[in-house]
């Protein structure tokens, strides 16, 4: 094990920008993939680099949150592994939430300090990436930084959403501006690979991922006026550090919006998709449900897919879609480029025909229903002849049952949709 490096992941502030999913979770919990929950990734990514002593920071502590960790992530008791997640706390001395993300970590420190690191890793919870952070870890140690920021080259048009920064010929890094506005690009060009500047990606970016040397991260947390790592900390660590560029070009893509969030999960189903699951080494990990292969009937037809386990699909058509744990969708439904999250539990035969002999609907989608660029969240109940047809035609809405953002409909957890209800 990596006795070196602390993971500390954070988790999420608001998560706003991913509402409705985080209306009744927190985000790390926010499931992806039909069976993963976004904390798995960085997780995974930590595990796989043998780095297995992790924080996990977050503004609540959602059950949903608290029990995937719990029941997922159990290592030997011979090992000192752990995944403890810590959550904002008010206290007398500190009546707020975390106020960003330096916040959140210094207001965690107390926890971090009790444990032997020279490195601390700090990730993001809402990207998908598959990264050897020993690689990054090498190369700080190589340089000799006190941090090290992976970074990865980027397009005009992404550029502004990220930090972006200059380096010299010993990619260390000699200016830092966060997330710049777009009449200030043409200053800040780096050099990059021939395959980078082919794609038009001339902007070296911050990809949010840090290594810092213990001393520095005890150093910089304590100031208590600076609350975040893009605006503050990292912008006074050049000033004053050897700050290294850890340059990275494999498959990396935030997933703190709607509209990426769906448009990853859905890449899931390309020939050969960017984020590779089907990978001997390299696993992402998640709980293990012990769950029944999906059962799939009377004419389904499925393409360009990706179906989890224990769903019941009867004579539906289904393409371009995701569709997630438990899930059951019924004769004549046809659904695309959809994501659907799946179930917590199955109900049972006699509660199904009790339902539908009092009009009830029942848990999954119904017969005859028309879904398309749809996510649908946990445990809903879609009644039949539903129709869902998202797209750029519908505009922003938000209603107790659901909301569209970027033409997404996203129908809330646990929602009852009743027959005939159309968007
Ligand atoms: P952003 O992603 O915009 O930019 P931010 O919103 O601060 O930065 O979030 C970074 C990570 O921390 C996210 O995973 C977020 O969920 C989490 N987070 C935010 N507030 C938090 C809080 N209060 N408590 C716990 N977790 C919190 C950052 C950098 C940029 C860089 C991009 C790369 O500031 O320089 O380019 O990441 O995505
Ligand atoms: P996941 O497969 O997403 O990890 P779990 O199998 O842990 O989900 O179940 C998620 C939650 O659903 C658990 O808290 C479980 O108690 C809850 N659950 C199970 N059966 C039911 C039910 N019949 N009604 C409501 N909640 C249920």
């Amino acid at each position: 094990m990596n006795k070196n490096t602390l993971a500390i992941i954070l988790g999420g502030g608001q998560g706003s920008r991913l509402a409705p999913l985080t209306e009744s979770r927190s985000k790390p919990a926010v499931p992806i993939a039909g069976k993963y929950r976004l904390v798995d990734i960085p997780i995974s990514n930590c595990i796989n680099s043998d780095i297995k002593r992790m924080f996990v920071l977050t503004q609540f502590n959602s059950a949903s949150l608290n029990q995937h960790i719990k029941n997922t992530y159990q290592f030997s008791h011979f090992s000192n592994a752990f995944v403890d997640i810590l959550a904002a706390e008010q206290t007398p001395d500190n009546p707020t939430w975390f106020q960003g993300t330096a916040d959140a970590v210094r207001q965690c420190m107390s926890y971090f300090v009790n444990h032997n690191f020279d490195y601390a890793l700090i990730l993001s919870g809402d990207q998908l990436y598959q990264m050897d952070f020993n690689e990054m870890i090498e190369a700080h140690e190589k340089a000799g930084a006190s941090l090290t920021i992976a970074t990865l080259p980027v397009n005009a048009k992404d550029a502004p959403e990220f930090g972006i920064l200059k380096t010299d010929d010993n990619s260390l890094i000699t200016s830092f501006i966060e997330k710049p506005k777009a009449d200030l690009l043409p200053e800040w060009t780096s050099e990059v690979s021939d395959e980078m500047n082919e794609e038009g990606r001339h902007y070296l970016a911050s990809m949010g991922i840090y290594i810092f040397n213990r001393e520095l991260l005890i150093q910089l947390m304590a100031d208590p006026d600076t609350k975040d790592f893009g605006k503050e900390i990292i912008p006074e660590a050049i000033l004053k550090e050897k700050v290294l560029s850890y340059q990275y070009e494999g498959y990396w893509t935030d997933i703190g919006n709607i509209d990426s969030f769906f448009e990853a999960n859905l890449g899931l189903t390309d020939d050969i998709p960017k984020f590779n699951l089907f990978h001997n080494t390299n696993k992402i990990f998640t709980r293990a449900r012990t769950l029944p292969p999906s059962k799939i009937t009377d004419g389904t037809s499925i393409d360009k897919s990706v179906i989890a386990e224990g769903c019941i699909i009867n004579g539906a058509k289904i393409e371009h879609s995701v569709i997630g744990i438990r899930s059951r969708i019924g004769m004549g439904s046809s659904i695309s480029n959809t994501y659907i999250m799946g179930n917590d539990f199955y109900q049972n035969l006699d509660e199904i025909s009790h339902n539908l002999e009092h009009n009830i609907t029942n848990i999954g989608i119904g017969k005859n229903c028309v879904i398309d660029n749809t996510i649908i969240d946990k445990n809903c109940k879609i009644g039949n002849n539903v129709i869902l047809k998202g797209g750029k035609h519908l505009e922003d809405a938000n209603t107790k049952l659901y909301t569209i953002k970027d033409g997404i409909i996203i129908v809330k957890k646990r929602a009852i949709l009743e027959d005939g209800f159309t968007i």
